[in-house]
């Protein structure tokens, strides 16, 4: 396998003769790469990251005062793993985080995009985003759903600036070449006309009722626009004095109320309590994640190094990486996306409880 010194001479000379050849007909020798074929684990080239709040909130007051949404197509602060080409809209893993902010009384223009996205708000309230005809107001710790080709666009009538995080499997879609995006500018219509009312696809589908009369559009995406922060929270704190995961405390899916699976094809999503004084045991699995501190502050072990979180922030945890976490003075809220439902869907999660031993 190795073209050791110890190869005769004239071995070694018509071994590299021949790589050379190879390689002005675009074929490598596997032996020469061997790695890129096979490995024992992962070799992840995604490393564990935080995004603090406090150096980003200013920056985006900044970026508010310089570009437009319309100049800028969507403003948002991509957040791009250090390890990654600044161009490569990659945050970790598939999945791409980025933060969208609207100064009072911007707009951002409808578009559709092949690759699917959902947002967790951060700041701000009553900043509305349309999807395929119905309008919803977003406020702080709200989730919100945007499929793939869904048209979508984003408003904001408050009087406060309005920021969410922003969550889509750009890298998955690049990787299979499958990226596809147009405008939906007719004339003078940079908006979608609202066709429902508000709420209507959580009184038709996210209720645990549905009407009897209609089917759903598809099953594979959630019908759910909004998940609201307050039953989100609620059902959180009602479930608090179960054992919860080892891993990860109380933690919920949300769910795509037609299926009890992910949200989004590609993108699941959760909401997780750290309760007063937990710390939770460590794992590792395949799903890379995405977190962002909702509320309380506490900190997280990442591949043995730990890096201690607070409101706002957004951190990152590769494929394969063990971690665990703990709150620190009071309770804790994370929200959390992963690319789990690709990793599922072509069996390659793969998931293992710490050998630490206690
Ligand atoms: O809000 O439509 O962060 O299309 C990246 C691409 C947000 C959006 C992003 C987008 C959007
Ligand atoms: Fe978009």
């Amino acid at each position: 396998m190795t073209a050791g010194p110890h190869l005769p001479n004239d071995l070694q000379a018509q071994r590299a003769a021949f790589h050379a050849e190879l390689e002005r007909l675009s074929i490598m020798p596997l032996w020469l790469n061997l790695g890129a074929a096979v490995q024992s684990e992962p070799r992840v080239e995604g490393v564990p990251h935080i995004w603090r709040w406090r150096d980003i909130k200013p920056m985006m007051l900044r970026g508010g005062d310089l570009i437009t949404p319309q100049e800028a197509e969507r403003r948002v602060l991509m957040l791009i793993n250090p390890a990654f080409d600044r161009k490569s809209a990659r945050t970790i893993g598939m999945i791409f985080g980025g933060i969208q902010f609207l100064m009072p009384g911007e707009i951002a223009d409808s578009h559709r995009h092949s690759p699917s996205a959902h947002r967790f708000i951060i700041e701000g309230d009553g900043a509305y985003t349309a999807v395929d005809g119905e309008r919803t107001l977003m406020r702080k710790g709200d989730y919100v759903t945007t499929p793939a080709w869904a048209w979508h666009d984003h408003g904001n009538d408050s009087a406060q600036p309005m920021a969410w995080l922003d969550g889509l499997d750009l890298p998955f879609v690049n990787l299979l070449d499958a990226n596809f995006f147009e405008d939906y500018a007719q004339g003078d219509h940079q908006r979608q006309p609202i066709l429902r009312e508000s709420e209507d696809s959580l009184h038709r589908w996210g209720r645990g009722l549905r009407p009897a009369w209609q089917a759903p559009a598809r099953s594979d995406l959630s019908p759910v626009l909004n998940y609201r922060w307050t039953t989100s929270r609620d059902a959180l704190h009602a479930l608090r004095h179960d054992a919860g995961s080892p891993f990860d405390g109380i933690i919920l899916e949300y769910v795509n109320p037609l299926t009890g699976g992910p949200t989004l094809p590609t993108l699941s999503a959760y909401l997780q309590l750290l309760r007063r004084d937990e710390h939770t045991q460590a794992h590792r699995h395949t799903a890379s994640t995405i977190y962002h501190v909702a509320e309380g502050g506490g900190g997280s072990r990442i591949g043995g190094r730990d890096i201690l979180w607070e409101e706002g922030d957004t951190f990152v945890i590769p494929s394969w990486v063990e971690h665990e976490h703990w709150s620190t003075g009071g309770e804790a809220v994370l929200f959390s996306y992963s690319d789990r439902p690709i990793l599922r869907a072509f069996g390659l999660l793969r998931e293992a409880a710490s050998g630490r031993k206690d």
